[in-house]
């Protein structure tokens, strides 16, 4: 087993509303959620319900809705923020305070023995006033911090006894899948707590990251849909989906509804007014289309040879490329075969040999593979017939 047993927390609906183009009717979230609830994730989580009234209430209505996914609300270090995440019934409150020399310079102002103090005192209010609450502590840009510091503030908030896990989040999206993993085994071999990991996408390793962690001992990965969030975002849902998948394929397509992942993604793309991007993960316009000859032949046979994702485990389905200069004669053929054109493999190979001439003068579409596929019916010399025969036929 490549990896053990952990929860997705998805947080399109917290970190997501942090995206520049994110704009969440309570309608949208209600939409939201229960498509993530259909696909299986263990967590959604939602913005904190200090940031506004209405926060409050769509998270309230979320509750709502008995899903089977924890719902979890995402706050800041303070007494009113905890107050207000009480008050709102949550499932799980999950808090965060850094503790990088950038913050304790430029934001917060505390030094690591005030932001243990602060941590202690917020976490214990909380596990006071809601003792089945599930708690959760991270410490922001656990990467450009000092080693030292967060390791005495983790274990600190690990020795209350009060949080279930800790969290490690990348919160600039610079750290390596090397440091992740060494970050992440450490603080496992040191605690007893689970491990939250919430990682950035701004340098590319946002998946890598999440993988590195989960297979150091991390319990608990953060997505979000399409990888939306601050600046590029996180580790999206479809992507940490894909790479997990061609790991232990049983398992993914056990633990979630894969079929629903294309309805996630259409459905955000549709509400923050985008396009799913061209190359994104299972669901993007190339995901599963073959063009070049050697490939096409190649997936005709089995589609294995150039496929790691089923497409029909997420209930789409692969396409062949078949008008442009790269093209072979297995793709036309086949474009022949759903015509009903019963042409020879030596006819096919003429018609391809057009079609890439043609192809070369300027960019062709179907419609022109069509045509000169019935042109090339049309004019070859009619089939001798037996006498007494038809000979009309063409
Ligand atoms: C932020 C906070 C956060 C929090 C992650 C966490 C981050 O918006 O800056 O609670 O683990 O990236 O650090 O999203
Ligand atoms: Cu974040």
């Amino acid at each position: 087993m490549p990896f053990g047993p952990f929860y997705i927390v998805d947080t399109t609906l917290r970190e997501g509303e942090q995206f520049v183009h994110a704009y969440f009717t309570t309608d949208d979230k209600v939409r939201i959620a229960m498509a993530l609830d259909r696909f299986g994730v263990e967590y959604i989580e939602l913005t904190n319900p200090a940031t506004s009234p209405k926060s409050l209430e769509d998270v309230r209505t979320i509750l709502r809705l008995g899903l089977r996914s924890k719902v979890v609300v995402h706050i800041r270090c303070h007494r009113d923020d905890a107050l207000r995440a009480i008050e709102s019934g949550a499932q799980g409150i999950s808090v965060f305070l850094g503790v990088s020399p950038y913050l304790q310079r430029f934001s917060h102002g505390l030094d690591v023995e005030a932001v243990i103090d602060r941590a202690a005192e917020v976490l214990s209010l909380i596990r006071a006033e809601a003792p089945h609450v599930e708690l959760r502590f991270s410490t922001e840009d656990t990467f450009r911090s000092r080693w030292a510091d967060i390791f005495r503030v983790y274990l600190a908030i690990d020795r209350l006894g009060v949080v279930h896990r800790l969290g490690v989040a990348d919160t600039v999206g610079v750290a390596t899948p090397w440091q992740v993993y060494t970050t992440v085994r450490t603080l496992r071999r040191m605690t007893r707590a689970d491990i939250e990991f919430h990682g950035h996408d701004d340098t590319g390793c946002a998946v890598a990251n999440a993988l590195a962690a989960l297979r150091a001992g991390a319990t608990h990965i953060d997505t979000t849909v399409l990888g939306i969030g601050e600046r590029v975002g996180i580790t999206p849902l479809g992507g940490f989906i894909a790479r997990l998948y061609t790991l232990d394929r049983d398992l993914i397509r056990r633990k979630y509804n894969l079929a629903v992942l294309p309805e996630l993604d259409r459905m955000v793309a549709e509400i923050l007014g985008l396009e799913v991007p061209f190359n994104n993960y299972v669901t993007g316009l190339g995901a599963f289309a073959h063009k070049a000859g050697v490939h096409t032949k190649a997936v005709l046979h089995h589609p294995a040879v150039y496929e790691v994702l089923d497409p029909a485990d997420f209930g789409l389905s692969r396409s062949i490329a078949v008008a442009h200069r790269l093209t072979g004669w297995h793709a036309i053929k086949l474009r022949a075969d759903e015509l009903g054109l019963g042409l020879t493999d030596e006819e096919i190979r003429q018609v391809t040999a057009q079609v890439k001439a043609l192809a070369d003068e300027r960019p062709i579409t179907i419609e022109d593979v069509d045509e000169a596929l019935h042109r090339w019916v049309q004019e070859r010399a009619p089939m001798p017939v037996a006498s007494g025969g038809r000979t009309d036929g063409g």
